[in-house]
């Protein structure tokens, strides 16, 4: 080995030295959870409740990956930082990600001892439990693999709780009972988040940014393929979600439906009748309300973003240029929307709202189909 290569070794491993031990013990404990419910846009609500509950409970947040489901590929996992900024996050609230935490502190502080590793679930999870008492942590799809996928084995049991006592995920209720001292980590079953979001937690969403990574193919594209002032709109139609819109709009009146709050509001005295057309706008509304919001921005360029069809055909005759990402990549159609001059989307798709409240901290100019008025701004709460 020549003398350059032996310091670039020495360096190396003087890096991993410093760099394990820059991850401190928190005392106060940490939580961990699986995000096993929905898809990225309810995985993202129920990640800002969560955020929120522990940063009330003062532990330290395990980060988890974001998981996705794929016909092909399976169940799929995607560490935070791939797409976000932890240290956008940090300053908000102390923040690690799951392969951090199970790497450097898991082997030390959270041992496979046969005792620490518990995993805590509400009463009424039991019952899906082969023996009825115990969290069903790793039954079925996304739980299993989800834990397996961190090499997570719940060797010390489970720790059933008191839904009603502890008032759900009440931060104060938890901190009286379930003291760090006792319980350094938590590791819930499911996400301690609410969905759809809670309206004062829509906020939080500033310290979600995306990764320089993300951002760096967003901003490239939007320089090589869009002209500004240019328009994104959010055209969710695929098969599932026609399924999911036929019950709107029957006899059964509804407000709160998936992301439906972002449009019919939260206060449920002045709730806004969600209407079959919300969920699932006509495309001759699409392209009326298109050319209209165009227009008004006066943009030339239309970035859409689709879990299906892009209605190029029904766009043709606006003149405008139509514009998509040429692969399946939904953080990147996400990030260009966030970054569009004006953006139309969908009332009830959570993956519409991820924009809107990205936009809506920003100050950006949000519209969405079928429904008129522009979104009622949000109550600028101290976070
Ligand atoms: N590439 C791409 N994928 C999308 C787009 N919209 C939706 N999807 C995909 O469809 C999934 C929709 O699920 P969510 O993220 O939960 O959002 P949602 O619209 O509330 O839909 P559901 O909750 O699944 O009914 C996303 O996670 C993406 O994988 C889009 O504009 N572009
Ligand atoms: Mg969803």
């Amino acid at each position: 080995m020549t003398m350059s290569r032996f310091f670039v070794l020495v360096l190396l491993v003087l890096d991993c030295v410093v760099a394990s031990s820059d991850v401190e013990w928190d005392a106060n404990g940490y939580v961990l959870y699986c995000p096993c419910m929905g898809r990225f846009g309810n995985q993202v609500e129920q990640f800002l409740g969560a955020l929120r509950f522990i940063k009330e409970m003062n532990r330290t947040i395990v980060v988890p990956p974001w998981v996705a489901y794929n016909h092909e590929e399976g169940t799929s996992f995607t560490s935070y930082s791939s797409w976000f900024d932890m240290d956008e996050l940090n300053k908000y609230h102390r923040a690690i990600p799951m392969e951090t935490f199970m790497k450097e502190l898991a082997p030390i502080h959270w041992p496979d001892d046969g005792k620490s590793r518990k995993v805590y679930c509400p009463d009424g999870a039991t019952k899906r439990s082969d023996d009825g008492k115990s969290c069903p942590a790793k039954i079925g799809n996304p739980f299993g693999p989800f834990w397996d996928h961190s090499n997570i084995e719940f060797t010390g049991g489970s720790e059933v709780f008191d839904y009603g006592k502890m008032w759900g995920y009440n931060a104060k209720k938890w901190v009286e009972g379930y003291p760090p001292s006792a319980h350094p980590v938590i590791a819930f079953m499911g996400a301690p988040g609410s969905f759809p979001i809670k309206q004062e937690d829509r906020g939080l969403q500033k310290y979600v940014k995306f990764s320089s990574k993300i951002q760096d193919i967003a901003l490239s594209f939007i320089e090589k393929s869009l002209k500004r002032p240019y328009l994104a709109v959010h055209l969710r139609n695929g098969m599932d979600w026609v399924r999911s819109c036929e019950h709107v709009g029957g006899s059964t009146v509804y407000h709160d439906f998936m992301g439906s709050a972002q449009c019919c509001g939260y206060d449920p005295r002045k709730k806004h009748t969600l209407t079959k057309e919300m969920c699932l706008p006509t495309k001759t509304s699409i392209v009326e309300k298109v050319r209209r919001v165009s227009a008004l921005h006066n943009v030339s360029h239309v970035f859409i973003a689709t879990d299906k069809d892009a209605m190029l055909a029904e766009f043709r005759d606006t003149g405008l240029e139509l514009v998509k990402y040429p692969s399946n990549y939904p953080v990147v159609d996400m990030a260009i929307m966030t970054m569009a001059d004006a953006f139309i989307g969908n009332c009830v798709s959570t993956f519409t709202s991820f924009a809107v409240r990205d936009r809506e901290v920003k100050g950006l100019p949000n519209y969405f189909w079928a429904f008129e008025e522009e979104h009622p701004k949000i109550a600028h709460e101290e976070l």
